[in-house]
């Protein structure tokens, strides 16, 4: 089922290593001209667009789109009390680790009197994308608005396909979620359609353009995002998920079966993949994992990534390949199943999950981390959501008169380089013809 591929005695580049498992993602190109056209056609039309998307979509028609106060309460009330006290278990440790990771303003004395200071201004209003196909993730709601929540935004916004079998609602779950949150602004809309509206605006529906668009979905989110990055920020795309095991001897197979099992059962298109130079270990994963997945309640979608192009046991020469391979490969998640785990090695990951006892599974509910995670390979550039992604670095600058005058001839000189000399006139202008006293600014 879970196929095999043998490295072993070939010294690859990181492109090759690559190339022996491929991602998913033909269906990606495709997306990305049908999602600008509904992006722009939302742009255009407004409300009526996104009542005939809803139509075409989502099956649903002459619902409210924006939720009415009454709806967040009785959704809260038919939220299981186990799950409602989960959510606020996850909701107080992600809001903890948020709040200590918000970066902290830097004030940089260059020279006596010649100050830069870095600080960190929240936007000032964010739009979180909580999808509603196949998959309904209260816990994604709480991963995307307690971070903007931490980072100072004064508004959060929240768009979710609206459901047929909830008259057009958007599924109590997340309403109940957002309740939780204190969010009381969401909109039931779904697909590319919801993220041009939250970028552009809708007047006809009160609903104000956002600054940031975050938050995970499939193809068409995805391409959406990036038909309207140049008009506000939006976080890295998360899409199908990764996971990738690097692991040796010491590992326990049937653990790394079920963690693989439990990211691959999201979706068709999830990657599952374990590295190791571990023969043995090898088979018993591949053993475990046949005799596992078919016990599992979505057995057919796990069956169907396991057994995917997307999914394989790599078998390498050694661990410092399979260091190698993962960092190529840059998976959204990655677990460390090591007799003696150096994570800094492993510099190109969503997130890292160090040892038997940290599954994704925490990390994906409770860990206190984001499971908001770059897919794709975006994992060599990209961070998964923060408070960060709802805050951006400002400099201050501050410098006195004396301060000014030190550096004023390296300003005129290189002024005068680029053939620029108002710019050289605005410095020595403040000193011409001026008394030098008093000192200060
Ligand atoms: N593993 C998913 C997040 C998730 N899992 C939500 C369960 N619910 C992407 O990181
Ligand atoms: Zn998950």
């Amino acid at each position: 089922m879970l196929r095999t591929i043998d490295l072993r005695g070939r010294a690859l580049s990181a492109a090759e290593l690559l190339a022996a498992v491929p991602r998913a993602g033909a269906a990606r190109e495709a997306a990305l001209t049908a999602a600008a056209d509904i992006v722009a056609d939302v742009a255009a039309r407004g409300e009526q667009s996104l009542r005939e998307q809803a139509e075409r979509f989502d099956g649903v028609s002459g619902h409210p789109i924006r939720v009415p106060a009454a709806h967040f309460d009785e959704a809260l009330a038919a939220l299981d009390p186990d799950v409602r006290a989960a959510l606020e278990e996850s909701i107080r440790r992600v809001r903890i680790a948020s709040a200590a990771q918000v970066p902290a303003p830097v004030v940089t004395e260059l020279a006596p009197g010649a100050v830069v200071e870095q600080r960190w201004q929240p936007v000032g209003r964010a739009g979180v994308y909580v999808p509603g196909g196949k998959a309904v993730y209260p816990s994604s709601v709480v991963m995307n608005v307690v971070p903007a929540q931490v980072a100072g935004v004064a508004q959060v916004a929240i768009a979710s396909p609206p459901q047929r079998e909830f008259d057009g609602r958007v599924h109590p779950d997340i309403l109940a979620a957002a309740r939780l949150l204190g969010v009381d602004e969401v909109y039931a809309m779904g697909g590319a359609g919801a993220i041009s509206a939250l970028a552009h605006g809708v007047e006809t529906l009160g609903l104000e353009h956002v600054d940031v668009v975050s938050g995970p979905g499939n193809n068409f989110v995805a391409a959406a995002k990036r038909a309207v990055a140049g008009i506000v920020g939006v976080d890295a795309e998360a899409g199908a998920t990764e996971i990738l095991i690097v692991a040796d001897d010491a590992a326990d197979p049937g653990l790394i079966a079920v963690d693989l099992i439990s990211q691959a059962e999201h979706d068709e298109q999830a990657s599952a993949v374990l590295v190791t130079a571990s023969a043995s270990l090898a088979t018993a994963v591949r053993d475990e994992v046949e005799a596992r997945v078919v016990l599992t309640r979505n057995a057919d979608r796990a069956v169907a990534a396991l057994t995917g192009p997307q999914s394989a046991i790599v078998l390498v020469d050694d661990l410092a390949t399979a260091t190698a391979f993962s960092n190529a490969y840059a998976p959204e998640h990655l677990e460390l199943h090591l007799a003696d785990p150096h994570p800094a090695d492993f510099t190109d990951a969503g997130a890292v999950f160090v040892g038997a006892y940290a599954p994704v599974s925490l990390g994906d509910y409770l860990a206190g981390s984001n499971h908001v995670l770059p897919t794709g390979g975006q994992a060599r550039y990209a961070a998964g959501l923060s408070a960060a992604t709802f805050l951006r670095p400002q400099q201050v600058i501050r410098y006195d008169r004396e301060a000014l005058a030190a550096v004023a001839d390296e300003i005129v000189a290189l002024a005068d380089a680029e053939a620029l000399p108002a710019h050289g006139e605005a410095v020595t202008a403040r000193f011409a013809g001026r008394p030098s006293e008093p000192a200060s600014a």
